[in-house]
C-alpha cells in the first residue's frame, strides 16, 4: 500500500498486477455482454463504450464496492470515498479509436446549481457534466480493471509521469509537457489494473492490432460538494 500512495503521490499512477482472478473478469464479461443497446451505449460498428455501467450492471456495482477496491482506493483517498462513475471503454476492428492527451477535467452531477468554481456546464446522455474546482479533482481516483491482456499494440493507455501536479493544462502547456516527458505505456495483463489521478496526462493511440481491449473504468471521490451540489453515481 505504500508503494500505492507512494506512486501516486509522485507519479499519477500505479500499476496494480492480478486484481481480479480469472473467474470473476469471465463474470464481468459475461454481466457485460448482457448489457441492452441503449443511450448509455455507444456503437461504431460493435460496442467500444458503455456509460453509467455502476446503474445499469449490477456486477460492476459490486465490484465498485468490494473489499478489493475499496481498501486500495481508500488506502489513497481515505474512508469516505465512493464510485461515482463506471464507464466500459473497448477497441475492436470496428471502433479503433484514439484520443490525445488530455486530463479528465470533468465530472457528473445530479442537477445544475451554479456555484463558484463549477463550469462549463454541459448534458451529455440526460446527465449534467462541468468542471469543478480543481481540488475536487485532486481528489480523485480512476480505478481501470482491464479485461483483456492491454499492451502497446492494442491501444494501451500512456501516461506523462508526474504531470497531476500542475493545474489544468493550456493546449501549449500540453504540447510542452509531451515534448519534454517520456511517456509511460500502461501494458497490463487481464485482471490487472491501473490507478490514476484524474489530472495525470493520458492518451490512448488506435490498436496496431485491433481485437478486444476492455477496460472498466471507475472513478472515486469524496463526497463533499458545495452549494447543495450532488454527485450523480452513476
Ligand atoms: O481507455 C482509454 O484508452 C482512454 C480513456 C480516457 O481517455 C479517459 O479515461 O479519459
Amino acid at each position: 500500500m505504500d508503494d500505492l500512495r507512494h506512486n501516486l503521490d509522485v507519479l499519477g499512477f500505479s500499476m496494480v498486477p492480478d486484481l481480479l482472478d480469472p473467474d470473476e473478469i469471465d463474470s464481468l464479461i459475461a454481466a457485460l455482454s448482457a448489457v441492452d443497446a441503449s443511450d448509455a451505449v455507444r456503437k461504431r460498428g460493435g460496442v467500444y463504450a458503455i456509460r453509467n455501467l455502476l446503474a445499469i450492471v449490477p456486477a460492476v456495482a459490486r465490484l465498485a464496492t468490494s473489499d478489493k477496491l475499496v481498501s486500495l482506493v481508500q488506502s489513497a483517498l481515505g474512508k469516505d470515498a465512493f464510485a461515482v462513475r463506471g464507464t466500459l471503454f473497448d477497441k475492436t476492428p470496428d471502433a479503433n479509436w484514439l484520443v490525445p492527451w488530455h486530463q479528465d477535467l470533468t465530472i457528473c452531477l445530479k442537477q445544475r446549481i451554479d456555484a463558484a468554481g463549477f463550469g462549463p456546464w454541459t448534458i451529455k446522455a440526460c446527465v449534467h457534466h462541468v468542471q469543478p474546482p480543481i481540488a475536487i479533482l485532486e481528489a480523485m481516483l480512476a480505478v481501470r480493471i482491464h479485461l483483456d491482456d492491454c499492451n502497446e499494440r492494442n491501444g494501451a493507455l500512456r501516461i506523462l509521469p508526474s504531470t497531476h501536479h500542475s493545474s489544468r493544462f493550456t493546449a501549449e502547456q500540453v504540447d510542452f509537457a509531451q515534448r519534454s516527458n517520456s511517456p509511460v505505456t500502461c501494458s497490463v495483463r487481464r485482471g490487472g489494473a491501473v490507478l490514476m489521478k484524474p489530472l495525470v496526462l493520458h492518451a490512448s493511440s488506435a490498436a496496431v492490432e485491433p481485437a478486444h481491449r476492455r477496460v472498466i473504468h471507475i472513478d472515486y471521490a469524496l463526497p463533499t460538494l458545495p452549494s447543495g451540489l450532488e454527485w450523480f453515481a452513476e
